[in-house]
Formats: C-alpha cells, structure tokens, sequence
C-alpha cells in the first residue's frame, strides 16, 4: 500500500508539471483526489490492516493528497499568472497613437437663420410664439380677412385635410390666435416662425414646405414709421450695416395699407447686376398696417389699437445672404452642403 501511494504521488506530479491548461489540472484533480479515484480507493482498503499499520498508511495518504493538492494550486497559480500575462500583453494600447477624426455635426443653416432672427427681435421686445401646423379655416384664413370664395383659398393651393381643417399655408394663424387670446385687453408684440404648407409643384424657388416668420405688433399708436424702423434694423443685421431699404406700395388682405420691402443690392451695391436683375434691389418681405378687420374678429377695436405687421421666408433670407442657388438644398439634406455652413 505504501508503494502503491508513493507512485501514485510521483505520477500525479508528474502529470501536473507536464499539463499546460486550467482544464488539464481540473481534469487530474477529478482523477486522482476524486471520490473514484485510487487514492480513495486505497483508503477504502485500509480496514484490512492492523492496528499499528492503519494511522501510518493514513497519515501517509493524507500527506500524498496534500502533496498533489499543493502542487495543483501552485500550478494554477503559474498559469493564471501566465494567461495574464499574456492578455495583458495582447490588449496593451499605445497612448501616444493619433486619435480617429470624429464627424462633429452642427445646426441646419435654416434652423441658424431662424435662431439668429429670434434673437434680434426678441432684442426689440418681441415674444416667440408657436402654434398648430393643422389649422380651422377660421383661423387660417376667415380671421384674416380672407373670407370664403377668396382666390387665395382654392382648394387647389392647400392641403386639406377636412372641409375644415388644413395645413396651415402661413405663420398668421399664431398672430389671430394670440390676438384672440387676448381678448383686445393688452398689446401684443411677437414674432412666429415655423412650418407652412403649399400645394406647390417643387423647383429651385418653390418647395410645398417652407419656412416662414411673421411678426405682429399691436397697441395703441403703431404706426407705419415703426415698422420701417424695426425693419430697417431687420435688414442692416441681416445683411449689414452698408445696405439701405426701400419700401413699395404692395397689396395683402390682412394689411391696409401693404408695403414689400427691398434691400440695395450687395452684389453690385446698386448699380444693376444679375442677382437683382438690373434694378439695384432685391425684395426681401411683405408687411403693412394691420387690417382693422383683424383686429376688430380678434376682439381689439380698431379705433383705439392699431398695429403692424410683417413676413418672410428665412430661405429666401438665406438664400440672398449665403447665394443658396436652390431651395431645395434645404431639404435635402447633403451634408457636403449643410456642412459648410457649420461655425465649428
Ligand atoms: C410675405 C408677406 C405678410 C402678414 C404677413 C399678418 C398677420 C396678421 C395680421 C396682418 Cl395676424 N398681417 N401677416 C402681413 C403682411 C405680409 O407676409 O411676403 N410673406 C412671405
């Protein structure tokens, strides 16, 4: 029996150092210090010895037991060691390689056109108000003095959704509704820039989804010589200092009188070139005093407030401002387009 254990020390040894992977020793662990392995087994046959025998064959199993076991775990602790060693070597990194360029995106052009206007009305003391993109026919267009049969209600030029809903084909509706908020009790200075709907067939210049930005001040004594003011400053933000404005004579159903506004050429400073078609100027917006119909179905009597009010592509704004040649870069979103106008 003695014999028996002494080999079975050298041998499960032997096999330990030879092994190379966590599941080999797992394997020679199950083989010989498991419940069917032969050093259970020897000690199983202990009973057949006598009484001075069995401690020293016992103590002697043990002792090989301990033996295999401890050279077990120091093996495994040498191969883990070595394991990660080498995962360590595998995944080291080298800190001082250049960085992979990273696409940084950027605001539309339209949404910083948008943004710069807001930001110098809201400068004037204009509020930014938004509103439904489906809209009542009320409020689309009977509240602004355009009443049914108009020319300017065809169903042709709209999207409707119902006899009596639409999308809406202005910014306006925001203006009435704010208005009739309201109720003629306070004056209303705002500007609302969104979405409208158009039933265009799209080109360079038309697209049946745009963006527009309408302003409304309201209160008593407006008067058109505000509105060139506010305007005038509108345009020398936009497209600087050096440029000077003219307003003409125009026609609109909710303004009374109505003016369009031009701005001198910056391309020719004036003197005639292709951008504004020989003629020195170029037209930017529409305005006027509002229509005392307005006022008077938004609840404000026309005799006591009256007020202005304006409108305006920001396409087209930015369009003449960066020489956008299409409309519908807008919309389709080329990044080789958008991108150049990223300020970072
Ligand atoms: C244009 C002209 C305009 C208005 C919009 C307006 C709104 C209310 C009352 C009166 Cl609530 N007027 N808006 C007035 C004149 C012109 O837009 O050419 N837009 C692109």
């Amino acid at each position: 029996m003695k014999e028996r254990l002494e080999e079975l020390k050298v041998e499960a040894l032997e096999k330990v150092s030879s092994s190379n992977t966590l599941k080999d020793l797992q394997d020679i662990r199950v083989a010989y210090l498991g419940k069917k392995g032969p050093i259970t087994e020897v000690l199983r046959g202990m009973g057949k010895l006598s009484q001075e025998e069995r401690p020293v064959i016992g103590e002697l199993a043990n002792k090989v037991r301990e033996a295999i076991s401890d050279a077990l775990d120091e093996k495994k602790e040498k191969l883990e060691a070595e394991e990660l060693e080498k995962k360590l070597a595998e995944e080291s990194l080298d800190v001082t390689l250049p960085g992979r360029p990273v696409q940084v995106g950027g605001p539309h052009l339209l949404t910083s056109i948008v943004e710069e206007i807001e930001d110098l009305f809201i400068g004037m003391g204009f509020e930014i108000k938004e509103g439904p993109e489906v809209e009542t026919d009320y409020y689309n267009f009977e509240a602004l003095n355009l009443p049914k049969g108009h020319p300017a209600r065809d169903m042709q030029d709209s999207f409707y959704i119902t006899e009596e809903l639409l999308l809406r084909t202005h910014t306006s509706p925001v203006q009435a509704r704010t208005m009739g908020e309201y109720e003629g009790s306070k004056p209303v200075k705002m500007i609302c820039p969104g979405k409208v709907y158009r039933r265009d067939t799209d080109d360079a210049t038309h697209s049946h989804q745009f963006t527009q930005i309408e302003g409304l001040y309201v209160d008593k004594n407006v008067r058109m010589s505000d509105l060139k003011g506010v305007l005038n400053r509108f345009a020398k933000h936009m497209f600087g200092e050096d440029r000077e404005i003219r307003l003409r004579p125009s026609f609109f159903p909710f303004t009374e009188p109505s003016v369009e506004m031009d701005i001198s050429c910056k391309v020719c400073n004036g003197k005639g070139c292709s951008v504004c078609k020989g003629t020195g100027w170029i037209e930017i917006l529409g305005g006027g005093m509002v229509h005392p119909r307005v006022l008077e179905m938004a609840g404000y009597d026309p005799k006591v407030y009256n007020g202005f009010a304006f409108g305006m592509g920001p396409e087209r704004i930015a369009m003449l401002k960066y020489g956008v040649d299409d409309i519908r870069h807008f919309y389709m979103n080329d990044v080789r387009f958008l991108k150049q106008y990223h300020k970072v």
